[in-house]
């Protein structure tokens, strides 16, 4: 049989990898922190027994959390990242030659440096001199640092739990939303509509509180529970379908998953994600 790595979500239900190699293994004053080597999803970064990312379909999610929102705002010299230590997220965003500055607010410094080491597929940007890491929490930062500040700002937490619950919280999306200039986007992972409606929902509700523009979309993650992940994107100005040509032609060619048509296609909501929401 060999090893295996479950993530388990409930009594009924975890999700196994065959492991190959464990890469690194440690506690962090956070949360656990583990890099394992499988055979099907490549390298995985693991955290608190949850998986985070895997060479094999990181794209799927970084794509997605990214380019909507840096494709349709109408400014995004200033970019903020919450999260995101594995370096995805701001591999991402320095795509955008636009960019002039991006921030990367990750509360723990050994998810970034186990990432750096292990997972170099994924975090190709960590030189970039538009880059600046700052190893603090991320709900201070938002409590506390200049308002309007960033043209665009990226939520790339965990699940809510452990440090990543506060994430989910609607004081912390309110500091954001001081944070953003009054046309500035901000997109966040938004959990599975089929694992966690009632979380799903929830969140929707929070951000509607405060944005006028809320819109989720959908697709696929096949290293997460369901394979079905959400993203959300919200504004007070903008529209998610309104996307920049000339944004999107600079990136699409080096893109694995992101185009013009699947732009339009991820806000298309199936019929139980609007009933749920009352759409
Ligand atoms: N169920 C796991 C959700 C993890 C979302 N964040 C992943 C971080 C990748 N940069």
């Amino acid at each position: 049989m060999g090893l295996w790595y479950d993530e388990t979500f409930d009594d009924h239900t975890r999700i196994g990898l065959r492991v190959k190699e464990t890469l690194f293994s440690g506690e962090s004053p956070y949360q656990k922190v583990e890099v394992i080597d499988t055979a099907a999803f490549g390298r995985v970064l693991i955290i608190d027994g949850v998986f985070m990312t895997s060479d094999y379909d990181e794209f799927l999610y970084h794509e997605m959390l990214v380019q909507p929102a840096l494709c349709t705002a109408p400014r995004i010299e200033r970019v903020l990242v919450i999260g995101g230590g594995d370096g995805g997220t701001v591999r991402e965003v320095l795509r955008h030659a636009g960019v002039k500055e991006c921030v990367m607010i990750e509360i723990d410094e050994m998810v970034v440096n186990a990432s750096k080491e292990h997972l170099p597929g994924i975090g190709t940007a960590w030189d970039d001199p538009r880059l600046h890491v700052r190893f603090i929490d991320g709900i201070e930062y938002v409590k506390t640092g200049d308002a309007e500040s960033y043209d665009v700002i990226l939520l790339d937490g965990t699940d809510p739990v452990g440090p990543g619950a506060a994430l989910f919280d609607e004081r912390f999306y309110a500091g954001c939303k001081r944070m953003l200039t009054p046309t500035g986007v901000m997109a966040l992972q938004s959990e599975s509509p089929l694992l966690m409606m009632d979380l799903f929902v929830e969140t929707q509700h929070k951000l509607r509180e405060l944005f006028s523009e809320v819109h989720p979309y959908l697709g696929p993650v096949p290293l997460y529970g369901t394979g079905t992940w959400s993203w959300t994107w919200c504004s007070n100005t903008g529209e998610p379908l309104r996307a920049i040509r000339e944004r999107q032609q600079a990136i699409v060619e080096g893109s694995k998953a992101y185009n013009e048509e699947l732009h339009q296609a991820i806000f298309a909501l199936p019929n139980y994600v609007k009933r749920a929401l009352k759409l």
